[in-house]
């Protein structure tokens, strides 16, 4: 027997662990105590080697103990021991899996080295919060097995008196149905009993931890789909004042993550988590608060991730999408025309309304609490975003391009940590919320092209699906503002009456800010000054205000539930590409003059109304959210940028987050960008295969 192998904890396997754990359970309680204890410690880099002497220490006792008192357990336990030999030998490697899913693949025996969170070396098992667990032993089919089955039990770690217990057998699985908090351990013990005699074959222990897992969208069954879905929209339907009496300090209602996110991107200086280095921990941080509202309604729920670049990969469109069903967010009204989307002289604006499931027709909320950044209407919305429409909107447009497998792994393929959070915002995901949101109105330039200030209506489509940014641009450079007395008898053309509002002091340099802005491939080189001053009277007088935006691409975006499992899709290849030895210059800009931070680096003119001298604040590391609760723009709420990306270090042994996610696999890029292939190559980040081998991963077998 060797003592040795007993020494890793967690994966005490087979006849030795069942001499040593059934005579030292009771008597070793300050042993066990004390490892506990330890385990709750998050400081684990001497962790290992200190259980490795106690249970080193516990082992020799314990061998030597049976060895003097009880010469007839000893041989009886080596009868166990060939009996567990002939039985085919070889241990098996368990692990918990959720009831209706499949074992997380990190405690698998073909749990890849690289895609996986370090911090999980020493667990067997992850144990999701509320839900049903149960056992899984590879290799083990309990429906044809007649010689063995295997019973289990979790007790709580400080405390034996919270135990749980269930088998696998070929009658079936006994789960056992957990109310954890993340980050929680379990003691767990699996004993392997032979259906023959009913004696016991061998027994193992191992750590549980608690952790959400989110998984996408597509993998949850039917059920948590529901639940999950449901869970979501009670945040549409409770207020924040009702919730907290209801749930507790962690709820808040979905208008409230929506003020959030519109008072840190609509101010016209810069956009304080778009736009810049902030963009991905900045969503991080929102996105955990919604998830942690999320649970406090329903404490077995976590937030999905959508995965779109499987979408693209299949040639869905977003109509066609699963997130777009009556069963997720909602099923999406077809503009009349595929190729001109959304037009007045075809398609009511009201029809652009979430058309069933559970947010069918759900209403943009007023704006009540920040004077400041105002739209068109009154409504929480983008102040360069003249939809009058009184209901969430989406303008979708026919197209398949999505983000891609080829745009993750090309984001994947930069290595400073600049040049990843620099592009995030964009080819990863920003063509995600321009397919949903898109425009309404492009038959308004219909004109302009007849005039010859668009070249052909092939670049008026084009010019039109960027026209929000574009009046964006031009709120940001104070060139217009909302009209503040915009109203509307009836959501068509003749109905509605509102326009923007023109900076008179800014009046003369316009119509060269649109020459800049507007780029010659829709507008053809040759506009004389007379022709851009048309473009000017459309944006001051005409109709630019009636060309609007869906609510996804703009400020107010989280008020369409379709918002939210859009930005962990980042965050999980932020997981691989940290996993994958991460980035070869970890710098973080701290001069936004000379080096990147954030697109709006010098805001607008120092001394004009508004003017707010830290244009890039939320693109630094060290940088908050702006305190959406006061309302005061210099006061900050929540953890900077750096303590995120710390907290979601999958590296790290201080890995903080609540949650982990379900998988690194990315098959349906398999083909055309293998993004799994790119991550555990060994040229890639840091990451070698010979530092890896040595990571000291126990698998636990029985
Ligand atoms: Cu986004």
């Amino acid at each position: 027997m060797s003592i040795k192998s007993s020494s890793s904890y967690g994966s005490l396997s087979t006849i030795e662990d069942s001499i040593v754990g059934e005579y030292f359970h009771d008597s070793n309680d300050d042993i066990n105590y004390n490892v506990s204890k330890e385990l709750n410690n998050r400081n684990k880099k001497s962790q290992s080697t200190l259980m490795y002497v106690v249970v080193s220490i516990s082992t020799i006792i314990g061998l030597a103990l049976v060895l003097i008192s009880n010469q007839n357990i000893l041989l009886n336990s080596i009868n166990k021991m060939m009996m567990f030999m002939e039985d085919g030998g070889g241990a098996s490697i368990w692990t918990f899996n959720r009831k209706d899913y499949e074992p997380l693949p990190y405690f698998l025996s073909t749990a890849d080295e690289t895609l996986t969170y370090k911090f999980l070396d020493k667990y067997a098992a992850i144990i999701e919060p509320y839900t049903d667990t149960e056992l899984y032993v590879e290799d083990y089919d309990a429906t044809t097995n007649t010689d063995y089955y295997f019973e289990y039990e979790l007790c709580e770690a400080d405390n034996d008196s919270n135990c749980m217990s269930g088998k696998i057998s070929n009658e079936g699985s006994e789960s056992v149905y957990i109310k954890c908090q993340p980050y929680q351990e379990y003691e767990i013990t699996v004993i392997k009993y032979s259906y023959i005699d009913g004696s016991k074959m061998g027994k193992t222990n191992g750590i549980g931890l608690c952790m959400y897992v989110r998984r996408e969208m597509r993998s949850l069954s039917r059920d948590d789909l529901d639940t999950t879905m449901d869970t979501m929209y009670a945040l549409w339907t409770t207020s924040d004042e009702e919730g907290s009496q209801l749930y507790g300090d962690d709820y808040h209602s979905a208008e409230y993550f929506v003020k959030a996110h519109h008072f840190n991107a609509a101010w016209q200086d810069s956009d304080h988590i778009h736009e810049g280095l902030g963009f991905l921990p900045q969503h991080i941080k929102t996105t955990n608060m919604f998830e942690k509202s999320m649970q406090t309604v329903n404490p077995s729920t976590s937030l999905p991730y959508w995965d779109f670049t499987i979408d693209y990969a299949e040639g869905e469109y977003i109509f066609t999408s699963f997130p777009f069903k009556e069963k997720t967010f909602g099923s999406i009204a077809e503009p009349a025309d595929h190729t001109w989307g959304w037009l007045y002289k075809n398609d009511s604006i009201e029809n652009a309304a979430i058309m069933d499931g559970r947010w069918k027709k759900i209403k943009a909320s007023f704006n009540t609490d920040y004077p400041e950044l105002n739209a068109n209407f009154g409504y929480l919305r983008a102040p360069w975003n003249g939809n009058p429409s009184p209901y969430v909107s989406r303008f979708t447009a026919f197209t398949t391009e999505l983000p891609s497998c080829s745009d993750h792994y090309k984001w994947l393929e930069y290595d400073t940590l600049t040049d990843f959070l620099t592009q995030a915002p964009y080819a990863p995901h920003a063509s995600t919320h321009g397919a949903i949101g898109s425009v309404y109105g492009c038959d308004l330039m219909d004109d302009l092209t007849a005039n010859g200030l668009i070249t052909d209506a092939s670049a008026q489509i084009k010019l039109c699906q960027k026209w929000g940014f574009m009046m964006k641009e031009l709120y940001r450079k104070n060139y217009i503002t909302p009209r503040t007395d915009c109203s509307y008898s009836s959501l068509d053309y003749k109905g509605i009456d509102c326009g923007f509002t023109c900076n008179d002091e800014k009046s003369d340099t316009m119509a060269s800010q649109l020459e800049q802005l507007i780029d010659s491939r829709y507008v053809g080189d040759f506009l004389n000054q007379e022709q851009w001053g048309e473009w000017k009277s459309f944006v001051c007088e005409g109709d630019a205000a009636k060309i609007f935006v869906g609510d996804h691409v703009e400020s107010a975006s989280p008020v369409d539930p379709s918002f939210w499992p859009i930005h962990p899709t980042l965050e999980r290849i932020l997981h691989g590409k940290m996993m994958a030895g991460g980035f070869k210059d970890n710098t973080w800009p701290s001069d936004s003059q000379n080096d990147y931070v954030c697109d709006k680096f010098n805001c607008y003119e120092d001394g004009v109304a508004g003017f707010y001298d830290q244009c890039c604040y939320g693109h630094y590391e060290d940088d908050q959210m702006l305190d959406f609760i006061s309302g005061d723009r210099y006061s900050r709420y929540g953890p900077t940028n750096r303590a995120i990306m710390d907290d979601t270090d999958p590296t790290s042994q201080e890995y903080a987050m609540r949650y982990i996610y379900d998988s690194f696999e990315w098959e349906h890029c398999e083909d055309t960008d293998d993004i799994k292939k790119l991550l555990t190559s060994s040229g890639n980040g840091k990451a070698k295969s010979s530092t890896r081998q040595s990571s000291g991963k126990k698998t636990n077998k029985i």
